[in-house]
């Protein structure tokens, strides 16, 4: 049976009509990573750091739980890789079992979850096919109706090449392949009273339009300025802000809300992608969104904005290529990685980081040199990659210029330590060896995984590549649910406190 809640109603209108007219910095934390901060830890982290606002990927039950009555905003996503999970497919009905099952529990239980993101990107260049949005779109907004959900705003969030290429934002509008779905959509989200989500990375946009680095930043350095009528733009975010405005404005939605899902800079997987221009791309923009500056075509506006990411998640598919996996503001271990103040005034801080967090051993797997047979190392190299995230061994990233024995001993420490340092995991038929000495190198650091973490599924089965087969290198490729720690790690965490831990 339905459950109405519809008395949580005019308190979320409440707290909507409280942040919404003030502009938020909110953190985007989505968890695709082999191994996750422990949610509690994060929720005190956040609200230290003056955040108020989350935006998750799914809405885990572990989470949601350390979000109970935290004063957290909340936005939560219907992942796609739920909706292209065959069983879902199949019927589309089943969207309001996963509104019922997923949704309700923790709206019942005090989570104040104000929006729903129905698919991230889906859009995107290189996303696949393009799955039927609207009526996905249409039957969870149905859902929530039946359960008494209104008061969770609907929307969907986009990518910047949902755009056309243009040289002005005057010439702005939708590609010409996903323009109809396009306008189907907008109709439902003026339908629901609701907010567009928009994701940049100013950084990505400047290669991709052949902009000048300075351009991607926000201290207005740029020599290169876009000229476009009354309106001069100096830097990109403007730019790319300015252009979903005409896009929307040429869809006939000129009043549309904007509501930045994800901006950000990363600090590897790319030229440019350090954490010293991550430092001052975010000192700029925190200052030109506490400001109020809004934009030239929608100027003095305030922007609510969800900072891309908290973490960094060696997980993150990487469709929009290998610099997304390090967009984390944090290391994987809760370090901060560079200075931001979230509060906009530009004071020259390092934020607040996670209390608790352990590191494993000062261990690590590296390759044990026997060249031998190249083939077999070359083997063990691609398996290693394919499974787990050697993005950092990429041009122009962190350890771009690492030998060709210590890239096979990077991917092997990375499998290592996504394995919670397992030993069986370092075999490698029989080309992994352990060492207590740091190979890394300069700037290339080989990570030591965290004790205090969880294994994130996010409802979504993590699959894994695991080396326990000592006997065949053909059983190497065996795969595994990585669920669970194993037992001696959950009794170190069952005696942590602040322990969350989902059961
Ligand atoms: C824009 O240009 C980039 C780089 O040339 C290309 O990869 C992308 O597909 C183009 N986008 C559109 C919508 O044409
Ligand atoms: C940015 O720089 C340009 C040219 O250097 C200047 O005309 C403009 O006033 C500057 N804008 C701000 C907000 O300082
Ligand atoms: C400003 O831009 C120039 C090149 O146009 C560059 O050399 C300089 O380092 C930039 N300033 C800052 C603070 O990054
Ligand atoms: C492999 O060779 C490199 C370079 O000579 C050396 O630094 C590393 O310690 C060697 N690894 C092992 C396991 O001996
Ligand atoms: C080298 O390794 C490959 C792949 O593991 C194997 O097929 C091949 O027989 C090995 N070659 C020799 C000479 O042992
Ligand atoms: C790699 O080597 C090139 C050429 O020597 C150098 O320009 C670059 O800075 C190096 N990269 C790193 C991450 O050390
Ligand atoms: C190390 O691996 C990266 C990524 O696969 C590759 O681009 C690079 O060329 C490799 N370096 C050597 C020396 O083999
Ligand atoms: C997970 C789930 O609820 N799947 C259901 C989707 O719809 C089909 C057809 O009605 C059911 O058989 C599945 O159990």
């Amino acid at each position: 049976m339905a459950r109405n809640l519809s008395w949580l109603a005019p308190i979320a209108l409440l707290l909507l009509l409280l942040s919404g007219s003030e502009g938020f910095i909110g953190m985007q934390w989505g968890r695709f990573a082999t191994q996750s901060l422990v949610p509690s830890m994060v929720v005190d982290m956040l609200l230290q750091n003056g955040i108020r606002e989350i935006r998750l990927s799914s809405p885990s039950p572990n989470v949601m739980m350390a979000l109970q009555r935290s004063e957290l905003g909340v936005t939560v996503a219907l992942q796609n890789d739920f909706i292209k999970r065959p069983k879902w497919l199949s019927n589309i009905k089943n969207v309001s079992s996963w509104v019922e099952e997923l949704l309700v529990p923790p709206v019942h239980r005090g989570v104040h979850i104000k929006t729903l993101v129905i698919m991230e990107q889906p859009f995107t260049i290189n996303r696949g096919p393009i799955w039927n949005l609207t009526d996905i779109f249409k039957e969870t907004v149905l859902a929530m109706e039946e359960y008494g959900l209104t008061h969770i705003k609907p929307t969907t969030s986009h990518f910047t090449d949902i755009l056309k290429n243009v040289t002005k934002p005057s010439e702005a509008d939708f590609r010409d392949d996903i323009k109809d779905k396009m306008l189907e959509f907008l109709k439902l989200l003026k339908n629901s009273n609701s907010f567009f989500m928009y994701e940049i990375y100013p950084i990505i946009s400047a290669d991709v339009n052949g902009w000048p680095i300075e351009f991607a930043f926000m201290d207005n350095n740029s020599s290169f300025a876009i000229v476009d009528g009354k309106y001069t733009y100096r830097n990109a975010f403007e730019f790319l802000f300015d252009a979903l405005v005409v896009a929307l404005e040429k869809a006939g939605y000129p009043h549309m809300e904007i509501v930045l899902g994800e901006i950000g800079w990363p600090t590897d997987g790319g030229k440019y992608a350090t954490p010293e221009n991550a430092e001052r791309f975010h000192r700029g923009f925190l200052k030109h969104i506490a400001a109020k500056k809004g934009t030239p075509r929608r100027p003095g506006k305030n922007i609510d904005v969800f900072l891309g990411s908290l973490t960094d998640e060696n997980k993150f598919a990487p469709a929009l290529g290998p610099m997304l996996r390090h967009r984390g503001i944090y290391d994987f271990d809760g370090t901060a990685k560079y200075k931001i103040d979230f509060s906009g005034k530009g004071r020259d801080i390092y934020p607040i980081t996670a209390a608790g967090t352990v590191k494993m051993p000062s261990r690590w797997c590296i390759f044990n040199n026997d060249t031998s047979n190249m083939t077999k190392v070359d083997e063990q190299f691609q398996i290693a990659c394919k499974y787990f995230d050697c993005t950092a061994l990429y041009p122009d990233s962190s350890c771009s210029n690492l030998s060709h024995s210590s890239n096979v001993s990077y991917a092997f420490n990375m499998v290592y330590q996504g394995m919670n340092q397992d030993q069986e995991s370092c075999y490698f038929a029989g080309l992994g060896v352990l060492t207590p000495f740091d190979p890394s190198v300069g700037s290339c650091k080989f990570p030591v995984e965290i004790l205090t973490a969880e294994k994130v599924d996010g409802g979504i089965q993590v699959l894994g590549y695991i080396g326990y087969s000592k006997s065949t290198s053909e059983r190497l490729k065996c795969y595994t649910t990585l669920q669970v720690l194993p037992i001696g790690l959950m009794l170190l965490f069952m005696f942590k406190k602040q322990l969350n831990f989902l059961v």
